[in-house]
């Protein structure tokens, strides 16, 4: 039989967790749904390839805290970027992230199918995928503009924020990206020149002449035409309820 000292103590220590939720139970995570949609309409780039579409490659994406752990602008690009911006192919840097130790999740997106039934996301077309993050948790990808030799779009400042203070962010985060040279290969205008992807052997890597600037930076809107991202890309972040 419990005494009423007992009694009294378990109910004054239940009020105390009451008031303490935060202190006692592990970080509130949140899922959330990212799409990546392709909004390029016909004739945006001036050439006869893709229909002068943009379209986008599969993507690597990574959760992570503290500093970008795919790429540092101002630096060189590791081979994982590399091959994401010259070639789409995320593969090789979605493995790299497995050592990243700031990294809590990362993976592959890419089209649901779509006119090549691949996963290179075609004009009207749509990625989606799921993220599980806590409050401090950022978000990062890479994904080619394959009428480029060498440019990939990402979150601008490193990355997004997935909460502002314990709130999960919501809505369209376009943005917040920016259009990257990876630094790798030599450009030639959108659309055209002899070493961009769609006119490339599609399983071909590393086609063209190196870069003049080795450094990641953003792409030169000085020296080429290139469409607003809004007009290319549209991303979206939604916690799931
Ligand atoms: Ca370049
Ligand atoms: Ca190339």
């Amino acid at each position: 039989m419990i005494s009423r000292q007992a009694a009294l103590l378990t109910a004054t220590k239940g009020l105390a967790l009451a008031g303490c939720d935060d202190d006692d139970t592990a970080p509130r995570v949140t899922t959330f749904t990212v799409t990546v949609q392709d909004v390029s309409t016909p004739g945006l780039l001036a050439t006869d390839r893709a229909g002068g579409t943009v379209p986008l490659s599969p993507g690597a994406y990574a959760v992570f805290t503290g500093s970008n752990p795919l790429f540092a602008s101002g630096s060189a690009a590791d081979e994982g970027t590399e091959l994401v911006a010259e070639d789409g192919f995320p593969e090789t840097k979605d493995a790299m992230l497995d050592a990243a130790a700031n990294v809590s999740q990362h993976g592959i997106f890419e089209s649901p199918g779509g006119p090549d039934a691949g996963p290179a996301i075609f004009a009207g077309e749509t990625a989606t995928f799921t993220v599980d993050a806590s409050p401090g948790d950022r978000l990062q990808f890479e994904s080619m503009f394959v009428q480029s030799n060498d440019w990939f779009f990402a979150f601008s400042d490193g990355g997004i924020d997935l909460f502002e203070g314990d709130t999960p962010i919501s809505g369209d985060v376009t943005d917040r990206l920016a259009l990257y040279d990876a630094g790798t290969e030599e450009d030639t205008a959108p659309g055209t020149g002899a070493d961009q992807k769609p006119v490339q052997d599609p399983a071909a890597t590393n086609v063209g002449a190196p870069d003049d600037d080795t450094a990641i930076r953003l792409a030169s809107t000085s020296e080429f035409a290139i469409p607003a991202t809004a007009a290319v890309i549209r991303v979206t972040v939604t916690p799931n309820q």
